[in-house]
């Protein structure tokens, strides 16, 4: 009883630590997934994978930009620090339906 006690701290400290990571995919053009939640002051690794051409994923509002291509992914650890819905858009000039490329970000 008193181990199972300890291994949820453990899980929990580490949740903590490690946070959480939101993989988002990039294509032509758009993303999947379109949105995401996150919470106010919760720590999250936000990871861009790119399925197929450069693109990008950036937000004025928290504070990020992202660049992947199919070879390589990137990642950013945010931390939300305001309540709302924030815009991401594709920041690599990537072709013809690059203006469309909108994301949604939740913060709640
Ligand atoms: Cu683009």
């Amino acid at each position: 009883m008193k181990s199972l006690k300890i291994l949820g701290l453990c899980l929990f400290l580490s949740s903590i630590v490690l946070g959480k990571e939101v993989k988002i995919i990039a294509y032509n053009w758009g993303y999947e997934p379109k949105e995401v939640i996150l919470k106010k002051d919760e720590p999250v690794k936000l990871t861009l994978i790119s399925r197929e051409g450069e693109h990008g994923l950036g937000s004025k509002d928290l504070k990020f930009n992202l660049q992947a291509t199919p070879e390589k992914s990137e990642s950013v650890d945010i931390i939300p620090t305001k309540v709302g819905e924030f815009t991401g858009k594709c920041t690599v000039p990537c072709g013809a339906g690059h203006k469309k490329m909108d994301f949604k970000i939740i913060v709640e």
